[in-house]
């Protein structure tokens, strides 16, 4: 039974749901640290014609998850050509695309806050023709990951003038976005470390005042990931509700993460399931209405099936989410614990219109019974817990 009473297990997705997801996810061979891979390559056109019949209406891509590095122009267009018949066969989107600037040895110090201008160069030009490329293929925005923008020991970077030579890269790309009349838009994906001892842009804080020094601050957001910020040891619900506030969530990497350790890259909603019900409560009660897009990877435990298991659960656990959330906010008890927590009181202004601290400095305040008073949020919670829980 679902919360209304109907006996149904309907958390099939369609694509009205906007579950997208990274070829670079379903097609994760288990390459890691320690191992080699445990999986066989698997044709982005495969990808698409699965991901579409599980349900995803969207597909993204790094540049080199389509054709490899270096390819020739004639690889690169038998690529391109067989992965957009995909898309033009299923119907599937591609939202988003973004850059491989981190597997190639010559990104071993970073792309745009490479130590070496070369490389720098380099970097900015690779960005550029995949952006031509996303475009072409009717993508809105562009993520910029810069897993390899940080240092291992403190000499070896200069932080402001690194500072700088990102600043520099968001605006050139931005001026030639405009140039180009492109309708593409930026999102900038923070995370703490790793594969860089430390990574520039840690956090959405960081990201957010970064952001603030553009010369196109309006072209450029966020597309937080849940592990990234957990690494940090944030509260990614808080995280995303900030970047909403700021109008700057462009786009959203969901994955599982258990607390601050390496990047577990888990499916949505295994890892911190509590922390992934406010998520969903707050992408859907926020105002996001951009896709709901996975960024985890399967683990080296699973065979191809698993990885489609690992897909579908993915989507399946924010659907069954989304209908947790919504019966916690349907629920009458709920919404009066709510009220008697005072979360309606916090949405109304401290001072009236037209009052000043003259104001409250002739209140008189019975700092006792304040003091005293309490806020009820562990039987709030605890609803909460119920409804995630499926007992109410
Ligand atoms: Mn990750």
């Amino acid at each position: 039974m679902n919360y209304l009473g109907e006996a149904r297990d309907d958390y099939t997705p369609t694509r009205a749901d906007k579950f997208s997801f990274g070829l670079w996810t379903v097609g994760w061979q288990g390459v890691d640290v320690f191992g080699d891979a445990v999986r066989a390559p698997l044709d982005p056109a495969a990808a698409v014609h699965k991901l579409s019949e599980l349900g995803a209406y969207g597909v993204t891509f790094h540049d080199n998850d389509v054709f490899p590095f270096g390819a020739s122009a004639a690889e690169r267009d038998q690529a391109i050509g067989s992965f957009r018949k995909a898309l033009d066969e299923t119907g599937v989107i591609v939202p988003m695309a973004t850059t491989n600037l981190f597997g190639h040895p010559i990104f071993k110090d970073g792309g745009f806050t490479a130590n070496d201008r070369a490389v720098r160069r380099f970097a900015i030009r690779k960005v550029v023709e995949n952006i031509d490329l996303a475009v072409e293929l009717g993508a809105k925005t562009y993520v910029c990951w810069g897993g390899r923008e940080g240092a291992e020991s403190g000499a070896a970077k200069d932080i402001r003038a690194a500072l700088d030579r990102m600043k520099e890269a968001f605006d050139v790309l931005s001026a030639y976005v405009l140039e180009q009349g492109y309708d593409l838009r930026f999102a900038v994906e923070p995370k703490p470390n790793e594969p860089r001892g430390d990574i520039l842009l840690p956090t959405i804080g960081h990201a957010l005042a970064f952001i603030n020094e553009l010369e196109h601050p309006e072209l450029v957001g966020l597309n937080p990931e849940v592990g990234h910020e957990e690494m940090a040891g944030v509260n990614f619900a808080h995280g995303i509700a900030q970047a909403l506030w700021h109008g700057k969530l462009f786009h959203v990497d969901l994955n599982g993460q258990t607390g601050p350790r390496f990047d577990q890259d888990l499916r949505f909603g295994a890892g911190n399931l509590r922390g992934a019900f406010w998520t969903v409560d707050t992408l859907e009660r926020g105002g996001y209405e951009g896709p709901r897009h996975f960024d985890f990877k399967p683990p080296r435990t699973e065979d191809l099936d698993g990885v489609w298991e690992s897909a579908r659960g993915c989507m399946r656990n924010y659907l069954i989410l989304r209908e947790r959330s919504q019966a916690f906010r349907a629920d009458p008890e709920v919404q009066e614990a709510l009220a008697a927590s005072k979360l309606d009181e916090l949405a109304r202004p401290t001072l009236d219109a037209g009052e000043t601290v003259a104001d409250l400095r002739r209140e008189d305040v019975d700092v006792d019974a304040l003091a005293s008073r309490g806020m009820g949020f562990e039987r709030l919670d605890q609803l909460a817990m119920d409804h995630l829980l499926g007992v109410r």
